[in-house]
């Protein structure tokens, strides 16, 4: 199995949700930082109003670690504060709002697309496995070169849009 080394990595090591988040500033872009399961564990900073929508055969978490987060469902709105958590069922149309920053650790499914049944410019259409490689065993340097991202192509860009 291709991922049998990056599981072992993460299985022996603690994650920080301060050192990761430290170590990326991109808005909307999850970034893996575990696997349990069939679910990714992801960290995403959010600001502003991301799209409705609903993951028809998928729960998902939202656990806020900083700031706040508002997730409207269609007849309410929940709103998270630190160290809160919200699980929307699977089927539930969901709009995470963050007025200012927030931070929050998402756990879903491995199949699940950020942006639901929507497509649109903030759906991310491939896997980060390589960025969770690169944001679990490498510090993060900011800026990084593209000829960096060239000759390895484990790294990416950390400014991918969603
Ligand atoms: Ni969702």
């Amino acid at each position: 199995m291709s991922g049998s080394r990056k599981s072992r990595r993460m299985r022996l090591n603690k994650v920080n949700l301060s050192d990761k988040f430290e170590r990326f500033q991109d808005l909307w872009s999850p970034k893996i930082v575990g696997e349990l399961n069939d679910s990714y564990e992801k960290l995403v900073k959010l600001k502003g109003e991301f799209v409705g929508h609903r993951h028809e055969n998928e729960d998902e978490l939202f656990l806020v670690t900083k700031g706040r987060l508002t997730i409207k469902l269609r007849d309410k709105s929940v709103n998270l504060s630190k160290d809160e958590f919200f699980i929307v069922p699977r089927g539930v149309e969901h709009k995470p709002v963050a007025t200012r920053e927030a931070q929050v650790l998402l756990i879903d499914r491995k199949t699940t697309r950020n942006t639901g049944e929507v497509k649109n410019e903030r759906t991310v259409t491939r896997l980060e496995k390589d960025l969770e490689v690169e944001i679990l065993a490498k510090p993060k340097v900011r800026g990084s070169s593209a000829s960096d991202r060239t000759c390895d192509p484990r790294k990416q860009s950390p400014n991918q849009s969603l």
